[in-house]
């Protein structure tokens, strides 16, 4: 982690939000801003698919083609398509070992929120 995240202090928010760690919250649980509702949902989301089949730290080609057909069904254009959902994970796949990693899901989840804003705002790009 950068220095710039020095500040960084998640540990505790994360570990009294997220059960499936296992970990007992030692303190109460907080209440949540929108923008860390947002987080949590996105790495919910992405542990409950992972968690299904193989490696629990990343998404095969069904666990993607599931999360992506379902939790992004009015975002992606032709999720029910299997040939282009396996596409899409090729593209994601940077370290091209046929899964989608948190940081690669992250990466998809980013320019989706780029692209969405650009629709949103017109404005322009300024890395493709
Ligand atoms: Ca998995």
């Amino acid at each position: 982690m950068t220095s710039g995240w020095k500040d960084f202090r998640a540990n505790d928010w994360v570990h009294s939000l997220f059960s499936y760690t296992g970990h007992s919250p030692t303190m109460a649980t907080p209440r949540s801003t929108a923008l860390e509702g947002s987080l949590k949902t996105m790495i919910e989301v992405f542990h409950f698919y992972a968690t299904k089949q193989g490696d629990p730290h990343s998404l095969n080609k069904g666990e993607f083609h599931a999360l992506v057909s379902t939790e992004l069904a009015n975002v992606l254009a032709d999720q029910s398509d299997r040939d282009k959902v396996n596409t899409l994970l090729s593209s994601l796949d940077a370290v091209k070992n046929g899964e989608v990693d948190f940081e690669e899901y992250m990466s998809m989840l980013s320019s989706l929120a780029i692209k969405c804003n650009q629709l949103l705002t017109g404005a322009p790009a300024h890395r493709q």
